[in-house]
């Protein structure tokens, strides 16, 4: 059965590593993409990055359906930003912030390589959410989060809140 796993909070230090490749396409892998799944769902997310659990692997879950019933999974994503593309604003959200939301410009085209649980590449140039959202996954496997696009005073306000009503347990 899939378990929910605790989501680390920013300013927590250990969403700063940079995620490693995956190379083992194990059951191990699979439990972990489905306990995340499980976490996402709980949380009602609409993605989350293996970071945000503490599993320094390049592994993404997402659910972009309005009926929550459209899992994917995403390991060892990669993107290149097409040629003529242009900056996207979207208001986001991260599990790993909760209660801010920051509008940030991303490039709206890009093509995107993954690898599924079997270990098979796969490629897409996708449209909409998908684009944003991959994104800002990608972003915190390289130890990257939504706050080091906004102003280092937000930065510190975002901060020292979240450590003030996190810091009880
Ligand atoms: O649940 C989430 N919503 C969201 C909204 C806009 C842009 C990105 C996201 S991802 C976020 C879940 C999360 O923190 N993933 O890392
Ligand atoms: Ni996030």
């Amino acid at each position: 059965m899939a378990k929910k796993l605790k989501i680390l909070i920013f300013p927590d230090p250990r969403l700063r590593k940079v995620a490693e490749n995956v190379t083992k396409f194990d059951k191990c892998l699979e439990n972990l993409a489905h306990d995340m799944l499980e976490t996402m769902y709980d949380a009602n997310g609409i993605g989350l990055a293996a970071t945000q659990v503490d599993q320094h692997i390049r592994l993404v879950v997402m659910d972009l359906s309005e009926e929550r019933n459209e899992p994917r999974i995403f390991v060892n994503p990669m993107y290149e930003v097409i040629k003529g593309h242009n900056m996207f604003e979207f208001e986001e959200g991260c599990l790993s912030i909760p209660g801010f939301n920051e509008v940030i410009a991303r490039p709206d085209k890009i093509k995107l390589i993954w690898q599924n649980l079997k270990g098979e590449t796969l490629h897409d140039t996708p449209e909409g959410m998908l684009t944003v959202c991959i994104q800002h996954e990608i972003d915190h496997l390289d130890g990257k989060l939504m706050v080091d696009y906004v102003s280092a005073l937000k930065r510190d306000r975002i901060k020292s809140k979240l450590l003030k009503e996190f810091k009880r347990f």
